[in-house]
């Protein structure tokens, strides 16, 4: 596809740092951020003039200026955040900050630190929330500022938040937060509440609302696709790293497409439902960023790419490409279904033609008509630090064994695993170790070959199976001594629905029966190679016993989520965790108090250097010799004294970033314990304890839930 028109901001562009502005309501400007941490404003329609506040530079047209912001930029965005206007403001993202500014006026808005960091930006309304929000992701937090600064919401998720995204997800008219991290997961929040989550495979770097409550995303190694709600609807991989995915109509068939912008300058437009390729172009250098916005001021909303190296083009919705070339998209379909029918049918005809021709082979190479590939999933702990599961797969007689093709996302290189035997080791019993990483319930997709030794002939067998959620926790006989820590909760639900739940989704040798009104089931989580007690009380009393709140969490969740409970309160003792956040929390006041001295020591030496250099001029103007070398080198020791302490303070501000980012890590495991309401009020009691620096509040929110 052709674009309408191309120009070159001829500036290189940071990739993911472009945007789009109507800063005055009307004009269209593009927006970026260049390797040396300014920002570049490219406004052909509406002249930017000024060469005070941030502006630092304008050339002779106006066309484009730029910003000064002193400080490394992360993410920008715009968005109309000013209630009473329809301006939209610019908003930047930094390591420790995050900035609003109005273009229009060339002033500041409010400047914010943010002491987690800000990763991504993303503004729109969220929930019941009258007024736009300005959501800024760091290091497992999300926080979310009104036009005013202020704080108007905050959360936590499981690790650096790397893709946001606002949409109506529930089809209730209002939207929820899906947030992409680098834990792999994407998580789902109505207000502050979670209400999906998702594990994919990677750190989820980008996404972008589709229509019917569908999105897209990007992962960092370069897998794309779509989800319906929680169902995907499809994905592909690729070896270039997808750099952002948008959404826009370009074939004019009102559903938006999922655009896709590769490191390689490609950029592809595919069908939301099916993934079909519907557009594409290639750029000669990475593309940075896609945009829409209407930059002929012709009234067309156009899809606008733009490439590092500052080229942008500008691409039309085709209405020739409307609804009759969706329906040969459909045939499409069909007919690859039919080739590849086709292929299959050929391959089965000329291993019946092979063994006609060769009649001696016929009994041979003819298998019998009851064999069947049968599998047995088994956990290995023979090696403990390498604890795995083997999927045994074997033949009922002695046909063996030539190949097999294992797929399985998350969890192999590559995502598929093949075991080709040598022709003397075939057998009809071959094994396929597998170490899942997470907790998340597993599909394989198994494909063997199958045959008689010296044969040339074989057959495919086909079959799946699913690994459940808990496989790498290993039932252990008999009672043991149960961990310190524990979580206890209540939920009235008959004991017959939890054995299935413990069916479900733990490995067992052979199905759990009911064996009275109350259990205790022992587990070694061989992952974490800790012990975890399962105990269901006649009252109802569920109690989880681990020293891993994490796990315990995870268990707690999926139990939850089988039992449909949509509130769960509970009670905790983690003691080891507590010490832990008893020292976390000192620390980081100790690293706060520095960093204060660290500011004023700081402060005083720029007075010191500033009144050096008046005395050196000083001295030079009345040339005194002796006086310049003088000063000279006491402002050099100055110089380094300084120096010295600017490094201090920067290693203050990456130990405070880790202690914040454990503090916060915690108190989303002990979220976890809960579910619903209870759930997302501890994050904001605790918050507002760190806040506080109460440890003795903190450590009781986490244990019981209320301050
Ligand atoms: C950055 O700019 C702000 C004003 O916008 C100023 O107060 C601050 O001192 C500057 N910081 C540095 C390091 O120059
Ligand atoms: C997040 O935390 C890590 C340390 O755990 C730090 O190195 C990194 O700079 C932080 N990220 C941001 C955006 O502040
Ligand atoms: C993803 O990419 C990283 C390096 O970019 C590599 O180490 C990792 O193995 C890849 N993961 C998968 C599943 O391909
Ligand atoms: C992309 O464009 C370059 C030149 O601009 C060309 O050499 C290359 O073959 C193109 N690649 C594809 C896949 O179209
Ligand atoms: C268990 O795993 C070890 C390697 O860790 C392997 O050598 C052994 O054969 C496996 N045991 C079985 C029964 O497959
Ligand atoms: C297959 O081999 C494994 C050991 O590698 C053994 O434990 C298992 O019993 C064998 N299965 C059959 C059906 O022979
Ligand atoms: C290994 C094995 O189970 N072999 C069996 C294959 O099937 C024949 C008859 O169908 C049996 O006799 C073998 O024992």
């Amino acid at each position: 596809m052709q674009p309408v028109y191309t120009f070159n901001l001829h500036h290189p562009v940071i990739a993911g740092c472009v945007t789009l502005g109507y800063y005055d309501g009307t004009h269209p400007s593009l927006t970026a951020a260049t390797a040396t941490d300014k920002i570049f404003i490219h406004s052909p329609h509406k002249k930017l003039s000024g060469s005070s506040g941030r502006i630092c530079s304008s050339d002779a047209s106006k066309e484009v200026v730029m910003l000064n912001l002193n400080q490394t930029i992360t993410t920008i965005q715009t968005g109309q955040i000013d209630p009473s206007s329809d301006r939209d403001f610019l908003v930047v993202g930094s390591p420790r900050s995050i900035l609003v500014y109005d273009v229009e006026k060339n002033m500041d808005v409010f400047y914010k630190e943010v002491p987690e960091g800000v990763k991504v930006i993303s503004i729109g309304r969220l929930g019941k929330m009258e007024k736009p929000v300005i959501l800024a992701g760091g290091n497992c937090t999300i926080v979310g500022f009104d036009f005013e600064g202020n704080e108007v919401f905050w959360t936590i998720t499981g690790d650096i938040v790397c893709s946001l995204a606002l949409m109506d997800f529930d089809s209730d008219n209002r939207n929820e937060l899906i947030v992409g991290s680098t834990d792999y997961d994407i998580r789902v929040f109505k207000e502050d509440k979670i209400v999906g989550e998702l594990t994919e495979t990677e750190a989820v770097t980008s996404l972008t609302p589709l229509q019917k409550s569908c999105f897209g995303y990007g992962l960092s190694n370069g897998t794309i696709g779509v989800y319906e709600k929680l169902q995907r609807l499809w994905r592909i991989k690729s070896k270039n790293k997808a750099v952002m995915v948008f959404n826009y109509d370009i074939d004019g068939d009102g559903l938006d497409e999922l655009i896709i912008g590769w490191s390689n300058g490609k950029v592809d437009g595919r069908s939301s439902r099916t993934g079909e390729v519907v557009f594409k172009d290639n750029f000669t250098s990475a593309v940075a960023g896609i945009v829409a916005g209407d930059y002929r001021l012709i009234g067309t909303r156009d899809l606008i790419c733009c490439s590092v190296t500052g080229e942008v083009r500008g691409y039309e919705a085709n209405r020739m490409l409307r609804a009759p070339g969706r329906r040969v998209n459909y045939g499409h379909d069909a007919v690859r279904e039919m080739f590849s029918k086709k292929q299959h049918l050929m391959l089965e005809l000329s291993n019946y033609k092979e063994s006609t021709n060769q009649p001696v082979e016929v009994a041979k190479s003819k298998i019998p008509m009851q064999t069947k590939l049968q599998t047995v999933i088994s956990l290995n702990d023979t090696d403990l630090k390498k604890p795995r599961i083997d999927v045994n797969l074997f033949t009922n007689n002695d046909t063996v064994i030539r190949a097999v093709l294992v797929f399985c996302e998350g969890i192999f290189q590559g995502e598929s695993h093949v075991l080709h035997p040598k022709d003397d080791e075939l057998t009809s019993n071959v094994t396929v170790p597998i170490t899942p990483v997470n907790n998340v319930p597993v599909d394989l997709h198994i494909k063997a070959l199958i045959g008689h030794k010296g044969s040339s002939n074989f057959h495919l067998f086909e079959l799946s199976r699913q690994l459940p959620r808990f496989a790498m926790l290993q039932l252990l006989k008999g009672k043991q001594e149960k961990p310190k820590s524990f979580s206890t909760f209540v939920i009235k639900e008959r004991i017959q629905r939890i054995i299935l739940w413990v069916n479900q989704n733990f490995l067992l040798q052979s199905e759990m029966t009911l064996a009275g009104l109350d259990m205790e089931l022992y587990f070694k989580a061989l992952q974490v190679n800790q012990v975890v007690a399962f105990c269901v009380g006649s009252d109802n009393k569920i109690t989880i016993y681990c020293d891993d709140m994490g796990l315990v969490g995870e268990i707690t969740q999926s139990l939850a989520h089988f039992l449909n409970v949509h509130d769960l309160e509970a009670r905790a003792q983690f003691p080891k965790i507590q010490e832990n956040l008893k020292e976390l929390m000192t620390k980081m006041v100790e690293l706060n108090d520095v960093r204060l001295q660290l500011s004023t020591d700081m402060a005083s030496c720029l007075d010191t250097i500033r009144s050096h250099v008046i005395r050196i001029e000083d001295a030079r103007i009345i040339e005194d010799v002796e006086g310049v070398s003088k000063w000279t080198s006491s402002l050099s020791a100055c110089n380094n004294d300084i120096l010295k302490s600017y490094k201090v303070r920067n290693q203050n501000h990456s130990d405070l970033m880790q202690c914040l980012k454990q503090i916060n890590k915690y108190i989303e495991q002990a979220s976890k314990l809960r579910v619903g309401k209870p759930q997302s009020r501890l994050v904001g009691l605790c918050r507002a304890a760190v806040k506080n620096n109460n440890v003795v509040s903190l450590l009781r929110i986490i244990n019981s839930g209320n301050n």
